[in-house]
Formats: C-alpha cells, sequence, structure tokens
C-alpha cells in the first residue's frame, strides 16, 4: 500500500497552475483575463488540469499494453457523474495549488467549482453506482474503459409550481465540455432495420435500412494520484452523410438535411424512467447503438493486440449493467459469424464467457421486456440468433418448456442476459439471495454456479473526502495520512474514539458546521430559513412508492398533529428534508411531491411549530446537492418496503458522514446493521419474508388505519383537504390507494415507523451517546468503499489483478 501523495501524477505548485491557467484562459479558452467570465476561468482551470491528467494516462494505458492486462469494459446506459473538476484536483492532490492560483486571478474558488454543470447522464442509484465504479476501478488499478451514450440532454431539470413538479430540459452542452476529447478518427457505423439473407455456414448477410455512426468522445478517469488512469468513451450519434446530395442540388434544403435528424435523434436525451422501460423504439435504438458501437471497438482494440476473436475471453471482461446493454449476447454472436467467420456454437461460447450481467431490481414492472416484432424489425438478424441461443439453451438444458427467452411475443432481456453472461449478480446479499428465489429461480437451478453477490459501494473520493472538508481534515490528522480515502477500511480505527469525549466534541462540530453551511444554503438557494441545532431528517432519492416518500410525508404530519395537541410534549426538534425527482409519466409519484409540499406549506406557516418543525423540499435533487445535504444529515431515510430496494447507495453515504439510519431491513441496511451492530442503528418494520406473508394472507390496510388513530387522523385530513387549503380532491388517487390496496405496504409498517421515531426523538436527547453512534457508524463503513465491491468484482467475476 502506498502512503506518500506524489505517485505518477506530475507535482506542480501554485504558481506553476498558475501559469498554467493563464495559458489556457488564451491559448485554449481564446479569452483575454480583461474580458475573463467565471466559466472561462473554470474552463481555464479544466484545461489545465486536463493537461496533468494525459501524462498519467498514456503511463496507465502503456502499461497496460506492455503487461498484456486483461482489460474490463463497463457497459452501461447511464453515468450520474456530476461535477469533475474538483475530483479530479483531489484525486490528483492538487487543491492547495489550485486554490492558490485561482486566488492569484482574483477569482474565487468556490464560486469557479460551484459554476461547473453536473454531468446528469443518469436517473438515479444505478448511474451513480457506474460513476463510482469508474472512480473505482481507476483507484484500485483495473484496466477499465466505461461505455455509455453522450446524450445531449441528461435529465430533466425539476422546478416546483404551486408544488406540482414541472419538467425542463437539462442542457449541460450549451457550455463547453472541457473534460473530453473528440476522437472524430474513432466512429463505427451502426445498422437498423432491413433485410437478412442466408451466408455461408452460420452465417448471414444483414443488409440494414438505416445507418448511424457512433463517433467517440473520451474523458479521462485519473485515480487517487494518479496511481492509474482509465477512459470514458461516450458515443455521439450522427448522420453517415450531413446532406443528401440530389434534394440539396434541386434547393430542397430540408429534405436534404432529414437523414442527419434521424441520427441525431438517437443520443439526444436521457429516457427519465428510472425502473419502468416504457418498451419505445427509441429506447431500443439507444441500446442497440452504444452496445454495438463499444463491442465494435473492443474487438477492433482485441484485433490491433494481434489476437484472435476466439481468444477475447481471455483478454476482456464485459459487464452489463442492467439489461440495458444485453443486446451485446447477439451482437457479439452476429460480429464473430457473420463478420469473422465462426460457427454459432463457437461464437456463442466466446460471447458467454466475457460477458457478465448485473441485475438492480426484482420489481417485475422493470424487467425488459420488447416485442418480438418490434425487435424484429429493428434488428432482424438479431432476432433470429436471439431464437436460435434460445433453441439452444432449451436443448442443452433439456428443459425445452421451462425457460425461454422467447416468450409470448416478447423477448425477456433478464433471462437473454443471464443465458448470455459467465456471471450474473445481485447488488447486496438479501438481493442476491431473492434473486435466487424468484426471477431467477428456474436459472439458477439450471446454472447453480452463474449468480454471485457484489455488494455495491461508493467512492469515498468523492462522498467523504471531497463533500466533507472537515471531516477529511479530523480523519486525515487522526489516521496519519490522507491514505484513508484509498483504503477505508483505515477508518475502523475511529471505533475506540467513540469513547473518547474529546473526539466526539471534535467530530459533533464538524457535524454542526456542515448544517449550518447547509441551512445557509437552503436559505439563499431556495428561500426555507430552518434550525441548524435542530435534527437534519433526509430523505433524498428518486420517488417511487417502494421508497415510501409517503410513509415518511405522514409521519411528519402525524407528529405536527402531535405537537399541536400536546405543546408540552418532549419531540426533538426536528428539519424533515425531501429531495428527488419523479419520472415525468409516474403520475403518483408527482401526487406524492405535491402532497410533501402541501404539508410543508402547513407546517411551515405554522407560528406553533417554530424550532420544532420545519419541512424543505429544494427543487432539483441532483449529485451536486447531495453533496451539501449527506454530510449535514443527522439522520437517514432508508424505508422501502423489505425486498424492494436492491441495495441503495445513499445509505452508505449518510453513515460514512456520520448520520444515523433509520431503515427497515432492505438491500444493503441489512448488512450496514452487521457492520455498524444493531444498537446504532433503527431499524423497524417488516421484514422481506413477512411483507410476502401479510401479502399472501390478504392484506387489508384499513384494518391497520383503524388500529391507529394517529394514521388514522392524517388519512382523514388529507381526505379532508386539511393541507390543501380545502380540497378534498386533490389527494383522492393517494387516499383511496392508502385505504384499498396499498401495494408497499405503508399502512402496515407506519405503526412501528412512527414508534421508531420517537425513539430516534430520545435517542437525540442524549447528545453524546448519539455521536458515539455516530462515530461507530462512520467507522464501520470501510466495507462501504466501492473500492471493495471492484476488488469483489474483479477477483470473482472478472479475473483480472489490480495494478495498485
Ligand atoms: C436504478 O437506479 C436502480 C435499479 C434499476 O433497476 C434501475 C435504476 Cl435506474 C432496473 C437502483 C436500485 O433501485 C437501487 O436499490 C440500487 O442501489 C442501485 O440501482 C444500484 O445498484
Amino acid at each position: 500500500m502506498h502512503d506518500g501523495a506524489t505517485d505518477t501524477a506530475k507535482q506542480i505548485d501554485g504558481e506553476a497552475l498558475r501559469v498554467a491557467m493563464a495559458h489556457s484562459l488564451r491559448y485554449a479558452i481564446g479569452k483575454d483575463p480583461v474580458t475573463a467570465t467565471l466559466s472561462d476561468w473554470r474552463l481555464a482551470l479544466t484545461r489545465a488540469v486536463r493537461d496533468l491528467v494525459v501524462d498519467p494516462w498514456f503511463a496507465a494505458t502503456r502499461r497496460a499494453y506492455a503487461e498484456k492486462r486483461k482489460r474490463v469494459y463497463y457497459l452501461s446506459m447511464e453515468f450520474l457523474i456530476g461535477r469533475l473538476l474538483e475530483d479530479a484536483i483531489h484525486n490528483l492532490g492538487l487543491e492547495a495549488a489550485a486554490r492558490e492560483a485561482v486566488a492569484a486571478h482574483g477569482v474565487d474558488y468556490a464560486a469557479l467549482v460551484d459554476d461547473e454543470p453536473d454531468a446528469a447522464l443518469g436517473n438515479g442509484g444505478l448511474g451513480r453506482l457506474a460513476a463510482c465504479f469508474l472512480d473505482s476501478m481507476s483507484t484500485v488499478g483495473v484496466a477499465a474503459h466505461g461505455y455509455g451514450i453522450r446524450y445531449e440532454h441528461g435529465l430533466f431539470r425539476q422546478r416546483f409550481d404551486q408544488g406540482w413538479q414541472g419538467e425542463e430540459p437539462e442542457d449541460w452542452l450549451r457550455q463547453r465540455h472541457a473534460w473530453e476529447f473528440e476522437r472524430s478518427e474513432v466512429a463505427y457505423p451502426i445498422g437498423f432495420g432491413g433485410e437478412v439473407s442466408p451466408g455461408e455456414g452460420d452465417g448471414a448477410l444483414w443488409t440494414p435500412s438505416d445507418t448511424v455512426l457512433a463517433a467517440a468522445y473520451d474523458t479521462p478517469i485519473p485515480g487517487w494520484r494518479g496511481r492509474w488512469t482509465n477512459t470514458l468513451r461516450l458515443w455521439d450519434a450522427q448522420p453517415v452523410r450531413e446532406f443528401d446530395l440530389e434534394p440539396f442540388n434541386r434547393g430542397d434544403y430540408m429534405a436534404a438535411a432529414a437523414p442527419s435528424v434521424f441520427a441525431e435523434t438517437i443520443s439526444r436525451v436521457l429516457y427519465p424512467d428510472d425502473t419502468t422501460p416504457q418498451g419505445k423504439e427509441l429506447r431500443l435504438k439507444q441500446e442497440y447503438f452504444f452496445t454495438a458501437a463499444s463491442l465494435a471497438d473492443i474487438l477492433r482494440r482485441h484485433r490491433a493486440m494481434g489476437l484472435e476473436p476466439r481468444s477475447l475471453a481471455a483478454h476482456a471482461a464485459i459487464q452489463l449493467n442492467d439489461t440495458h446493454p444485453a443486446i451485446a449476447g447477439p451482437e457479439l454472436v452476429r460480429l464473430l459469424v457473420d463478420d469473422h467467420g465462426l460457427d454459432f456454437d463457437e461464437a456463442f461460447d466466446v460471447a458467454s464467457a466475457t460477458l457478465n450481467y448485473t441485475n438492480h431490481t426484482l420489481m417485475p414492472e422493470a424487467l425488459e421486456r420488447w416485442s418480438t416484432d418490434l425487435m424484429g424489425h429493428a434488428l432482424p438478424r438479431h432476432m433470429q440468433i436471439i431464437e436460435r441461443i434460445d433453441t439452444r439453451h432449451a436443448r442443452e438444458t433439456k428443459r425445452p418448456d421451462s425457460v425461454r427467452i422467447v416468450d409470448n411475443g416478447e423477448v425477456r432481456m433478464g433471462d437473454l442476459a443471464f443465458i448470455s453472461a459467465h456471471r450474473v449478480n445481485g447488488v447486496s446479499a438479501l438481493h442476491t439471495d431473492l434473486m435466487k428465489q424468484t426471477v431467477f429461480a428456474e436459472l439458477h437451478a439450471l446454472h447453480p454456479e452463474k449468480i454471485v453477490n457484489q455488494t455495491n459501494g461508493v467512492t469515498p473520493r468523492r462522498w467523504l473526502y471531497g463533500c466533507n472538508a472537515g471531516m477529511r481534515r479530523l480523519l486525515t490528522e487522526t489516521l496519519g495520512s490522507e491514505e484513508w480515502a484509498a483504503d477505508l477500511d483505515r477508518i475502523a480505527a475511529l471505533a475506540p474514539l467513540a469513547e473518547d469525549a474529546a473526539f466526539r466534541e471534535r467530530f459533533q462540530a464538524i457535524k454542526t458546521d456542515n448544517k449550518r453551511a447547509c441551512a445557509a444554503w437552503l436559505e439563499r438557494e431556495h428561500g426555507v430559513s430552518v434550525d441548524p441545532t435542530a435534527m437534519f431528517d433526509i430523505q433524498i432519492k428518486r420517488i417511487h412508492e417502494y421508497k415510501r416518500q409517503l410513509m415518511n410525508a405522514l409521519e411528519t404530519a402525524a407528529l405536527y398533529n402531535a405537537i399541536k395537541a400536546d405543546p408540552s410534549a418532549e419531540f426533538a426538534p426536528r428539519v424533515k428534508i425531501f429531495g428527488g425527482k419523479a419520472a415525468p409519466g409516474y403520475a403518483m409519484a408527482k401526487l406524492i411531491i405535491k402532497l410533501i409540499n402541501d404539508i410543508a406549506a402547513t407546517i411551515n406557516a405554522d407560528p406553533a411549530m417554530k424550532g420544532r418543525l420545519a419541512v424543505a423540499y429544494p427543487a432539483n435533487y441532483n449529485v451536486s446537492m447531495a453533496e451539501i445535504l449527506i454530510p449535514a444529515a443527522d439522520l437517514s431515510e432508508q424505508i422501502s418496503t423489505a425486498g424492494k430496494e436492491a441495495s441503495g447507495t445513499g445509505n452508505m453515504k449518510f453513515a460514512m458522514n456520520g448520520a444515523l439510519t433509520v431503515g427497515t431491513l432492505d438491500g444493503a441496511n441489512v448488512e450496514i446493521r452487521d457492520a455498524v451492530g444493531e444498537e446504532n442503528i433503527f431499524i423497524f418494520g417488516q421484514t422481506a419474508a413477512e411483507v410476502l406473508a401479510t401479502r399472501a394472507n390478504g392484506y387489508a390496510p384499513q384494518s391497520f388505519i383503524d388500529a391507529d388513530p394517529r394514521l388514522a387522523q392524517v388519512v382523514e385530513q388529507i381526505e379532508a383537504g386539511f393541507f390543501s387549503g380545502g380540497d378534498g380532491e386533490r389527494f383522492r388517487a393517494v387516499t383511496e390507494n392508502l385505504r384499498g390496496h396499498d401495494w408497499f405496504q405503508v399502512c402496515a409498517d407506519f405503526t412501528s415507523y412512527y414508534d421508531r421515531q420517537r425513539v430516534v426523538d430520545d435517542a437525540w436527547a442524549k447528545p453524546e451517546e448519539w455521536t458515539r453512534k455516530a462515530v461507530l457508524n462512520a467507522a464501520g463503513m470501510g466495507v462501504f468503499s466501492s473500492d471493495r465491491t471492484i476488488r469483489g468484482y474483479a477477483a470473482e467475476v472478472w479475473g483480472v489483478t489490480p495494478a495498485c
């Protein structure tokens, strides 16, 4: 293990960086310092820092070739990166120099960093996990490429119109993206539609009806101290020909430009649905577009090393992030058979030794299925190959009637991915067990060695070192160097200090500082004023019924009622903070947002709540907002219906930053409890098995409402329009669902949630005890570094040995 900060990153002092900035402002950005805006200076620093990444990047690439390293390819529709500049500065150990350089130009460093737009090329956990994995693969030294789509518009911007969610297009590329290198020489034609005619042997000749170009843009991803650097390659869809000559010559300029419209549509915008695939043709085209471009690139690199396509699996491991790139199986077979002359069985053996698949959800409505009509029309050759994979699997397993990839006029992408993969993994221990018992039960019985668990993790560089400067200083001083950021197991040394009053006081002072900064930000940017000494109780994540923001809202309203009923009763003063977006077409989730905002308005307007209870819902939650909220949290809400949240990753970020968790035994919460000890986490509610039993026994939510007057009162208030200016109709869909179906068993868990929150109140009343628990939470988080996760994939899925 390393213990210094020099490594391969070129060290540069503030003066040298000041000069480099001045040079890039002038010659890369083309601006005179006299007229330069904040963004110009930000781009200038970005270019100067990028220059420092290039040599370590080349060094890693040369080393990967020289050592003939097996490469990992991480294929993901989403990379939810956020900002890059500060992260690169931190990883390269350049912060002091950058601050000095920026100040010397008379620019405010915090404002400059804050000027960078988030790269929001993802919806939520799945996309953010891919971004953490990029950072970790570079830090532990796995030779890797991330492959994805260079969306022109990332996830929509959320605004609130009188508490209702509205969506606006996001425009991160309006200013130039100064990190990337355009690779105009790397472009592959990608075909769609057309006809297939028989070829030689197993081969065929596919003549697509439409072709677009996939053009590469590369972003270097430097790991900790530049010891290793990988590449994120994003594909932009471009027309093969910008103009059709014939209509152009006729003077019909609009018709002449038509081909470019179809092509550019493919990489135009990220689909904003996190877990409900729409089965839209454009989405299928996006999936095939980036998968085919990535595989063409992978095979080109393999052959450029003088290797045979047959030997691919020995030199490359391809990870499919969910089923979105599952067309990789048939596409790889197609390339090997139709272009490289392998027979089908050989080709399938190569593909299924190279590909691996990560599953991120068990929710049945989230599993991708494509109609065979759509698939056969857009990708006729792939449809043939899928049928053949299906037949071969049925024959080999001698189970022609059990699992079929093509079923009822649909292609089941989960089964296709499973069958095409060497390893299949879940993202927490519980989720992996449930995969074996439910969606993949039959396939698991046929292939008992395939499914493995790789519990998610998060990068401690962004989620601790970067977002929590106070904690960073305390950890570095306590642990003796900054190496904890690349070796988070060292944080376990905090555990004994939980008993040290002086240490606890410093730990708590950092939390208080972060809360003050967060309160100032809430006031400045969102116009809500909150008491920074109150408990910050935070739920931030996509709005989804299974995540049960509704249960949190009901508990908030019930607490309000309880304080009103007995103003002398002892409740911990709380600031409830919500953050998150709903898919634009998800009506129930949008209604829940409005309900939270209505409850917030009622509570915040009531003078009796002053210093006791406040609710904030800052609009447009994103990665940068998470970096402000997480270090300021006292309590982390992880309250999904047990069995529904595959892992969760926000839960880990909060605990790392010293928040306590109130949560169900779902996803990685189970492992967090094991890591911190059950006395240091507030677990409540039904287990996954109990949730199933409740449903099986004919769940009647009304009986739970009848049994808890606190819940009954809130539901009645909502029905009477108490929080909505007398409008009793507004939330009909919410209350009818609660009384009638309540698919996610909010009513069944409400009482135990409410009561557990009162135990949280009692704990808050003993600040020394609370901080002791908070320290123990942070101390237990070593295992949730995504470095650990990546080492797990390296050893158990990819068969590679990390270089660092
Ligand atoms: C997503 O963010 C997740 C699952 C999905 O299933 C899709 C998206 Cl966009 C198709 C999340 C899980 O809900 C969450 O529990 C998990 O922590 C995260 O993926 C990363 O594995």
